[in-house]
């Protein structure tokens, strides 16, 4: 036989032998988690990954390695990116460390499955792969606003002389409010109450008990404001590796998860009631300093957004918007 057919077999037996090996094949995910493992976000995702490893045997499993102990919240995006692990529950804030654009994502409003439909699901994954190295896969939490919890009372939308514990999500807008902030990771809200070091902090409406901050926390600032974003995202290079079948199951049940979001307006509702029961007081300001202060919170979410990225963030900003 001559060395080129020689070669070409070789190639073909190889090509053969790997798409045999990738269809027979069972693969395995590592998953971490930037939030805490009793949480409300890890509690929903272990039942999702369970039916997921229940009905994937054979084509794809999760091993969920464990939540902030295993990777600092704030190191969780950086090992996706670099392949540390395959997959995370993780929330943009967090990763602006890989790049900024991960914190926009607290400013969509509409649903996430007209975001799949409207095509910023797509723009979004154009953004993650090549600045992330990473596919964005679902959003698990919808219509979960954030709130300002504070343990001195305010009577305006101001936060002057207070000292609130922070991500990126709330910067801008917190210190638009004359507030100092800190930034902590979720893990480090409880001691910096206990020790007075933080006078409040932001959270979405559902969670605060998760890691007994209730028991330091006196007042909500309602109305609550843009919508927190807990999402799976996985390494670029080994979702690219995954096998057509694979990737197929992967999908289904990534439409499936996001299929159960309804149980946010619920929880919210839940957790409000919750709140008011452990003696935490909502204040509340009039209809037109409510409105004020939620278009104030986007108008300079979006405003740091374009500071940071221009072109992303007027492209998002269409995308993110219901069509008129
Ligand atoms: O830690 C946070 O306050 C934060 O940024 C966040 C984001 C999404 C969900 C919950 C918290």
């Amino acid at each position: 036989m001559s060395p080129r057919v020689l070669k070409k077999m070789a190639a073909l037996l190889l090509a053969a032998g790997f798409a045999a090996g990738v269809s027979a094949q069972e693969a395995t995910l590592r998953l971490v988690s930037a939030f805490a493992e009793n949480g409300i976000y890890v509690q929903r995702l272990q039942t999702w990954i369970q039916k997921f490893n229940a009905e994937g045997k054979g084509v794809l499993q999760i091993n969920f390695i464990g939540g902030p102990k295993a990777i600092p919240s704030f190191e969780v995006g950086n090992a996706v990116k670099t392949g540390v692990v395959d997959m995370a529950l993780n929330t943009g804030a967090f990763y602006t460390n890989v790049m900024p654009e991960a914190d926009f994502l607290k400013l969509t409003r509409i649903p996430v499955a007209e975001q799949r439909r409207n095509g910023a699901f797509d723009a979004i994954n154009k953004v993650w792969n090549d600045k992330g190295n990473m596919q964005y896969l679902a959003r698990m939490v919808e219509n979960q606003p954030f709130h300002i919890y504070l343990n001195k009372k305010i009577d305006k939308p101001d936060l002057a002389g207070l000292k609130v514990r922070i991500t990126p999500v709330y910067r801008d807008f917190f210190q638009a409010l004359n507030a100092s902030v800190v930034t902590t990771a979720p893990g480090e809200v409880y001691t910096a109450l206990e020790r007075g070091v933080v006078d409040g902090y932001g959270w979405p409406i559902g969670g605060i008990f998760d890691l007994n901050w209730h028991e330091r926390t006196k007042f909500r600032v309602d109305p609550g404001f843009y919508d927190a974003e807990v999402s799976l995202i996985m390494n670029l290079p080994a979702y690219r590796r995954l096998s057509e079948p694979q990737r197929a199951y992967l999908q289904k049940q990534l439409l499936a998860l996001e299929g159960e979001n309804g149980f946010w307006t619920r929880y919210a509702q839940e957790e409000t009631a919750r709140q008011e029961k452990a003696g935490i007081q909502a204040v509340k300001f009039d209809a037109a300093t409510s409105k004020a202060f939620v278009d104030r919170a986007y108008q300079v979410g979006w405003a740091g957004a374009e500071k940071q990225s221009p072109e992303i963030a007027a492209r998002f900003k269409a995308l993110f918007s219901p069509s008129r």
